[in-house]
């Protein structure tokens, strides 16, 4: 590559903050990448309101001419808005981004030391509820809602590939399939037998061999995250658990905004902090950047320059255990600012 070509689309609220960081960070790593070359992009609530639209047309179109992207967070409203829908959701089904990759891993207090938490959650990222197939009807005794859950074998099989392909790369060389399938034997029960079945695939010709699989229901599998996160590796999820289970496994390690993650296909991959737009803390300028710089180090992983992602992620270990420059979300009273230029200074 001449050029490293990457789309930025902050969306709404505090993605107007955390984003800026994050290409910052990118910036920073000089020669390690090939020259960036940013393309700012439009999408989310707020140029929904102005326009009618959530989810431009060119912020598609550009997004195919880019290696790559970084994605805030949009505001999406808890009521039905006609003509509204998830710019985000939407670009993971647009761009076949099946792959949400959840890093959760606990900084230690000194350096060497063993983090408890230290796990993926790999996240379904095109179908299950988030297919919104949603309908209201008028029954009997007043409205019914209901919706489809999709689960295809197809899908299945490819996110657990994914997750044993990470799991091999990990010392541990675990993946807990999370499921319900003793009440939805149906759906979660062809995730569970499909992922289950992956390593014994003709085409992956025993290499998965070394990897251990262990299974567990979703709601146990949150009770023992709190209790004895060292026991997860590589977390398995159809979408709507794994969005679920990454946000309570966010909570171990201190805050949100420190949760990164990619939305990664077959030819695409872009970057996102795990969190929202955060519209309580929006505007002030205390945002935490580190989920969106993380996410920046995470997507030129996956595009193999690990030397520039080590450099910014090492640089945040640093922050964090010095424990002096932290936003309000972490204990401290830094500025998004002030953590980005200790950040930088690092890198
Ligand atoms: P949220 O993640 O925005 O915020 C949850 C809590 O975490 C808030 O108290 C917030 O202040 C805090 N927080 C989140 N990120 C932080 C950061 N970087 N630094 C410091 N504190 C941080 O979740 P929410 O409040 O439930 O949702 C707000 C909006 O975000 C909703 O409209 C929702 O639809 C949207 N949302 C979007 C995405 C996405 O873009 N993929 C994901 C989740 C929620
Ligand atoms: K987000
Ligand atoms: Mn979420």
């Amino acid at each position: 590559r001449q050029s490293l070509k990457i789309g930025l689309i902050p969306a709404d609220g505090i993605g107007h903050e955390v984003i800026p960081a994050a290409r910052a960070a990118i910036e920073a790593v000089g020669s390690d990448i090939p020259k960036p070359e940013f393309v700012d992009l439009l999408a989310g609530w707020e140029v929904f309101t102005r326009s009618g639209v959530a989810l431009p047309e060119e912020t598609v179109d550009a997004l195919k001419e880019c290696d790559c992207a970084l994605f805030g967070s949009v505001s999406s409203p808890s009521r039905k808005v006609t003509g509204y829908s998830s710019p985000i959701v939407a670009l993971r089904k647009k761009l076949d981004l099946y792959a949400n990759i959840r890093p959760v891993v606990s900084v230690a207090p000194t350096a060497g030391e063993k983090p408890d938490v230290d796990l993926i959650v790999v996240r379904e990222n095109t179908e299950c509820l988030y297919v919104k197939q949603e309908e209201l009807t008028n029954g009997e005794k007043g409205k019914e809602a209901r919706a489809t859950r999709l689960i295809t074998e197809y899908a299945s099989r490819r996110i657990g590939k994914m997750a044993f392909e990470l799991a091999l790369n990990r010392p541990r060389k675990h993946v807990t399939i999370i499921h319900k399938s003793n009440v939805l034997s149906v759906t979660d029960g062809l995730f569970r037998e499909t992922v289950r079945g992956v390593p014994s695939l003709p085409e992956v010709n025993g290499r998965f061999d070394d990897v251990t699989i262990a299974e567990q229901l979703v709601d146990s599998a949150v009770y023992r995250l709190f209790r004895e996160p060292q026991i997860y590796d590589v977390m398995v999820a159809p979408n709507l658990y794994g969005d679920i289970i990454s946000d309570a496994a966010a909570a171990l390690v201190g805050s949100l905004g420190l949760v990164p993650s990619i939305n990664a296909g077959d030819n695409f991959v872009m970057g996102e902090p795990v969190h929202g737009s955060a519209p309580d803390i929006a505007g002030k300028g205390i945002a935490n950047p580190i989920a969106s710089i993380r996410s920046a180090a995470l997507m030129l992983r996956y595009l193999k320059y690990p030397q520039a992602a080590d450099r910014i992620d090492k640089a945040v270990d640093e922050v964090i255990r010095e424990g002096k420059v932290l936003t309000p979300d972490l204990g401290g009273n830094s500025k998004t600012n002030e953590v980005l230029a200790e950040v930088l200074k690092r890198i």
